[in-house]
């Protein structure tokens, strides 16, 4: 891994990690069930990719404090709830997540749906401590019918039929790209960015989103589930909508690097970009 971003790897994960503990219900507080299975999967070892993508837009356009971590842990919150949903035996019914057994195959179908439920509930509770109306709205439009809901909505319905590179588009801009753009934007917002600012780090975010689902799709096809962390071949076992179903492994790996390309120009000059560029390069070249 690049030195830069192993740096920031090990400077951000356990900030971030202190902030969610400090944020989150303990798990001996009544209903203690509950409190268990949300810091299960939030502590279960993810790679905190959103909540830093948001703290460095944050500084990229000139933010300074503490102010952005709640924000930042808002986001992670939001990404592990949509975690638990889509391992759910009503959706993409897996067994591993983040080398651990899924959250309702320890604590039961029922507290998963709720720990998802209260971690979307204690992420908005946290954005709304900014006051700031905008960034509260671009995310809730991230992760509703226009964002992560919709494209998984489509992926559930576009299972077992043919697709197209516009439909896997659809499906990824929208399940995973979106998190990551709201995360920017949430980041920069708070940071009182100006529009110009906001534009290019939304371009930056929308294509690596894309070039990372890609990735995900290509990992599930030739990645290491120890490595992973996650169940790999279910895209294939449920004839999921994926890139490589749609262009085959080599174009998919093409259109990645050529997102990757174009994420990196967005970027504006006279910013502090190099941790944006260490980024871009981990998502082409991740093994995890
Ligand atoms: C409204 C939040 C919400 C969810 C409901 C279930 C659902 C709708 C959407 C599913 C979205 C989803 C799980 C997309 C996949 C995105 C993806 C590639 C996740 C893996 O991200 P990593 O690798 O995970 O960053 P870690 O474990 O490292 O955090």
């Amino acid at each position: 891994m690049d030195v830069i971003l192993k740096k920031a790897f090990d400077k951000y994960i356990p900030l971030i990690d202190q902030w969610l503990d400090k944020l989150l219900p303990k798990d001996d507080k009544p209903p203690q069930a509950i409190h268990r299975a949300m810091r299960y999967s939030v502590f279960a070892g993810g790679k905190r990719l959103r909540p830093i993508m948001a703290i460095e837009a944050f500084k990229w356009v000139g933010g300074k404090g503490a102010k952005i971590y709640p924000v930042a842990c808002a986001i992670e919150l939001i990404h592990t709830y949509s975690l638990i949903h889509d391992d759910l035996p009503a959706m993409d019914n897996d067994d591993f997540r983040r080398n651990k057994p899924t959250c309702h195959k320890v604590f039961g179908e029922a507290n998963a749906i709720l720990a998802g439920d209260a971690l979307h509930a204690l992420a908005f509770e946290l954005l709304a401590k900014t006051d700031d109306a905008k960034i509260i709205g671009e995310v809730a439009n991230a992760i509703g019918t226009e964002g992560l809901v919709g494209g998984q909505v489509v992926d559930i319905e576009l299972e077992g039929c043919d697709v197209s590179e516009d439909d896997v588009r659809f499906i990824h801009e929208r399940k995973t790209a979106a998190l990551f753009v709201a995360s920017v934007q949430a980041g920069a917002m708070a940071g009182i960015a100006s529009e110009k600012e906001l534009k290019s780090i939304t371009q930056f975010a929308k294509r690596l989103g894309l070039a990372f689902q890609i990735t995900d799709d290509i990992l599930d096809i030739k990645g290491d589930q120890e490595e992973l962390g996650k169940d790999i071949g279910s895209d294939l076992e449920h004839d999921k909508a994926t890139y490589p179903k749609a262009v085959g492994i080599e174009k998919s790996q093409e259109i990645a690097e050529q997102l990757i390309q174009k994420a990196k120009k967005a970027l504006l000059p006279n910013h502090s970009n190099s941790l944006f560029i260490a980024l871009a390069d981990f998502v082409i070249n991740r093994t995890y």
